[in-house]
């Protein structure tokens, strides 16, 4: 799926400002015609959650609708019309002027749909958008779990009732786009690369609909370089191999991207469309149990993050992107997990920019097993469908993680994430797969994945306040995990609450010190281990979680504070990562 763009055949309305907003407890809007509009409603900000724009929808997930009118230029006649949000959470339908235009199911990832025949050119326009946000086991992430289906004891259940640890934000939480395309146009482009020696080979799949074209010419370069070359159409595909002889690699310490432009061609040689990629040029593979990028050992510094900040929720901020990937520059920082669902488009693309290594995850987090696998199974598979689409074309992408701490001790896991791997693997085999584990040894989809991720907490959640013991069961535990399955590991997880201000001499839990303190050990334990690929410390940031006891108005693990303060882990990481 090709991310809008500007050019000269192609061109973007961004629909995002605000919106008129209106919730829907008793669910009525359907019936009651609201697809047309409402009589009354307030303004929202869009992207943004509805959670913290008012002070009476905190807590409310239920339906919501979004309206609002727009305009298409009827210079637009000659083209198709495309409408497309970035991200709805949770369940979205939507309708223009009226008429119902499709659906989508999942939070985190972006759909559109092609409307030439529903908008009025050169008129008003309007769009409604139901957005429903409500938790349930059937949903993936699952909230609201019968007791019967997912046994907790009470002091685990929070308000709201999620299965995960972050606060469920709902809303349209990425922009919403208004595009055209030429009637023939480029419908997508996949690339991969390779490496021999000096050689930078970049394989290209272009898929096309509509009309005639027969060829597509690709431009390909950089300061130093530049190739044409010309791709003939077989049905709707072309494909081919460019290679560039003294190529440029990409990388966390030099994040080289060339441009690829492709050009759709009329049978008469005319240029009729045309789309510009970023591409870098790198490899990633496990060999001997060690993790190389273009065929050097590379060892992942980096963080487990979320998207949250106060007031806009899970809403898209440009300048927190930037904020974030200052801050993990800052920190000796080269990578990333997108933990527990896909980051927005423009994170990721900044991620190539900046040369940051990503572990893109689906939101499959608080999965458990039981009635209801079938439908949590096809969604999971329509997820990494969604996301290795988006994202196929990111060199920043290293690996896909296909779940975060599922329940998985049920036989039935087995099976589930077996397929899951095998499905992820028919969809990219060029990229590593990853589960990211809290059961470790009883983990068996374990023997599936190309690298183990494993989230550990001793010292916090076990061993309290004793680091010594805290070490050594990690130590061993890593010890054991590598014999039984000789494969590499990331310690995806593992860190401690922290109050800003806190301070404690002797360390003690929720002291600025006691942090520190476990993050210096698991270091110290991580890199003593030659099989280990990697430290991911959780989390980048404080962040809003649902309410429960054991949470102090936020969790506190970040090394920084939710506004990016830095906390006394933060500068000691610095020293550690920069060497
Ligand atoms: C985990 C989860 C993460 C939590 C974290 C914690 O293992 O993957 O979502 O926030 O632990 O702080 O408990």
């Amino acid at each position: 799926m090709l991310y809008p763009k500007m050019n000269g055949f192609r061109e973007v309305i961004d629909l995002s400002g605000f919106f008129d907003f209106k919730l829907d407890p008793d669910n009525v809007g359907e019936e009651k015609n609201w697809q047309k509009g409402v009589e009354s409603s307030r303004s929202i900000g869009i992207p943004g959650s509805w959670n913290e724009q008012f002070i009476d929808t905190r807590d409310y997930l239920g339906p919501t609708w979004h309206f609002k009118k727009f305009y298409v230029p009827s210079s637009w006649k000659e083209k198709l019309v495309w409408f497309r949000i970035g991200a709805a959470n949770y369940y979205a339908k939507v309708w223009i002027n009226g008429e119902f235009i499709g659906e989508h199911e999942g939070g985190y990832l972006p759909f559109q749909f092609e409307v030439t025949d529903k908008v009025r050119f050169g008129k008003e326009n309007f769009l409604s958008v139901k957005v429903d946000n409500q938790l349930s086991p059937e949903r993936v992430p699952p909230g609201n779990i019968p007791e019967e289906e997912h046994p907790r004891s009470v002091r685990q259940r929070s308000y709201p009732d999620v299965n995960f640890d972050f606060f469920p934000y709902g809303g349209i939480h990425r922009p919403v786009y208004l595009f055209c395309t030429p009637l023939d146009y480029i419908e997508d482009i996949a690339v991969t690369t390779s490496i021999e020696g000096k050689k930078g080979l970049i394989k290209y799949r272009i898929t096309k609909k509509g009309g005639e074209a027969k060829e597509a010419f690709i431009h390909l370069g950089d300061e130093n370089t530049r190739l044409d070359q010309k791709a003939e159409f077989r049905g709707n595909m072309a494909e081919g191999e460019l290679t560039i002889d003294e190529a440029t690699f990409w990388s966390p310490d030099n994040a080289h991207l060339y441009e690829m432009v492709v050009e759709l061609l009329s049978p008469e040689g005319a240029p009729i469309d045309e789309y510009t990629l970023s591409i870098g040029i790198r490899t990633i593979e496990v060999k001997n149990d060690r993790l190389y990028l273009n065929e050097k050992l590379i060892f992942l510094k980096g963080f487990g993050k979320h998207e949250d900040f106060p007031i806009i929720g899970k809403g898209l901020s440009l300048p927190l992107i930037a904020k974030d990937y200052s801050l993990m520059k800052w920190i000796g920082a080269n990578s990333f997990r997108t933990s527990h669902y896909p980051y927005s488009e423009e994170m990721m693309n900044m991620a190539d920019k900046e040369g940051f290594l990503v572990i893109d995850e689906i939101p499959a987090v608080g999965l458990f097993f039981g009635k209801g696998n079938k439908r949590r199974l096809s969604l999971c598979k329509q997820y990494l469908r969604e996301l290795i689409a988006r994202d196929k074309n990111h060199p920043s992408v290293i690996m896909w993680s296909i779940a975060n701490e599922p329940h998985s001790t049920k036989p039935e896991a087995k099976e589930f994430f077996r397929q899951l791997y095998q499905h992820t693997k028919k969809l990219d085999p060029s990229r590593l797969v990853t589960l990211v584990s809290m059961f470790g040894l009883k983990e068996e989809a374990l023997a599936y994945v190309d690298v183990i991720c494993l989230n550990r907490y001793y010292g916090w959640y076990t061993e309290p306040g004793q680091l010594d013991r805290a070490s050594h069961k990690l130590s061993r535990e890593l010890d054991a995990l590598y014999q039984t399955y000789k494969k590499p590991i990331l310690l995806s997880e593992f860190g401690a609450g922290a109050i800003a201000g806190v301070h404690a001499h002797p360390a003690e839990l929720f002291s600025e010190e006691y942090q520190a303190e476990l993050i210096q050990k698991y270091c110290e334990v991580i890199e003593s281990k030659p099989y280990m690929v990697g430290e991911h410390v959780w989390c980048f940031a404080d962040f809003k979680t649902a309410q429960v006891a054991y949470r102090v108005a936020l969790n506190r693990k970040g090394v920084f504070t939710r506004t990016r303060q830095p906390k006394l882990a933060a500068h000691l990481l610095r020293k550690i990562w920069i060497k």
